[in-house]
């Protein structure tokens, strides 16, 4: 059982490792970014499913200092990064109870100022039950202050989708996968996703598409005017080593 004992030791022997999934330029087919997911390196278990580990992570508090220390080592890899002249960006997740803790916006301008990460290589992906709470929208403007950027993840999911689209300044969207990921089955999928994809050029701001297994879901995203994608069809989540691999085998 991966109870909370267990969880608080592997905080302690850092047992955790990050996995990056690309996000793709639709127009250039170039990587533009990572978004970094964690995983728990499990002494017995091996490699574990990340949804357990943050549900529990969730439950117990203990996602507040996990997600510091994903956050950290998000930073510290985009730096080695661009070290090595692979300059793109960062996207790490953030529940809301990490949002609402109340040194967050501190916690985030010292992982940029520890690792050197320039703020504007930093997306933080929230979803929409972070911004349930009303000074969500505050802490959502200290964060922008820094110089990060702040994406709304799993468009279409949450509640109230647009009335929290029309009031948070949001730098991307990001369209869930059970919407992009069905596009070519479901018929409905097309004309919900062009229905974001309008919405979200009436805001002004970009759009990744989420879960896009294949080349034609990635045509049809890319002809509909939607700037980025992410998905198996582009790569799957894997070690930086790997993840390097990828960049560098582009044309
Ligand atoms: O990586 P997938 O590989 O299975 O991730 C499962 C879920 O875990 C996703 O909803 C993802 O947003 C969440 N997740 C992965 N890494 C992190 C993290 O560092 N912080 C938080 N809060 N959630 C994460
Ligand atoms: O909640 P969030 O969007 O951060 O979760 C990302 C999750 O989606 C991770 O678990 C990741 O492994 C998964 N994922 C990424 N790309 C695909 C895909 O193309 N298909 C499916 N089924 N899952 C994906
Ligand atoms: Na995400
Ligand atoms: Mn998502």
């Amino acid at each position: 059982q991966q109870d909370e004992a267990e969880l608080r030791q592997a905080l302690v022997d850092e047992q955790f490792v990050l996995y990056f999934q690309p996000i793709v330029d639709l127009r250039t087919g170039t990587v533009s970014g990572a978004e970094a997911l964690i995983r728990w390196q499990h002494p017995e278990r091996g490699l574990l499913p990340p949804a357990p580990l943050v549900e529990l992570a969730e439950e117990t508090g203990l996602i507040v200092p996990l997600g510091t220390w994903a956050l950290r080592a998000a930073c510290r890899q985009a730096v080695r990064w661009h070290r090595d002249g692979i300059e793109i960006g960062m996207s790490v997740n953030v529940s809301a109870r990490q949002l609402h803790t109340a040194d967050f916006v501190d916690t985030v301008d010292a992982a940029l100022r520890d690792t050197g990460l320039a703020p504007e290589r930093l997306t933080l992906e929230l979803t929409e039950s972070a911004l349930v709470r009303p000074s969500a929208l505050e802490v959502l403007r200290r964060i922008r202050a820094l110089g990060v950027r702040v994406a709304l993840d799993d468009f279409g999911t949450g509640y109230s989708s647009l009335s929290y689209l029309q009031r948070h300044p949001f730098d991307l969207i990001k369209i869930d996968r059970s919407f992009t990921g069905r596009l070519g089955g479901a018929p409905a999928a097309a004309g919900i996703v062009r229905c974001v994809l309008d919405l979200a050029a009436v805001l002004g701001t970009p759009v990744v598409g989420e879960g896009v297994e294949t080349v034609e879901q990635a045509r049809f995203l890319a002809s509909a005017g939607c700037a980025l994608a992410q998905g198996y069809h582009f790569g799957r989540p894997v070690p930086p080593s790997e993840f390097l691999q990828t960049v560098q085998a582009e044309p």
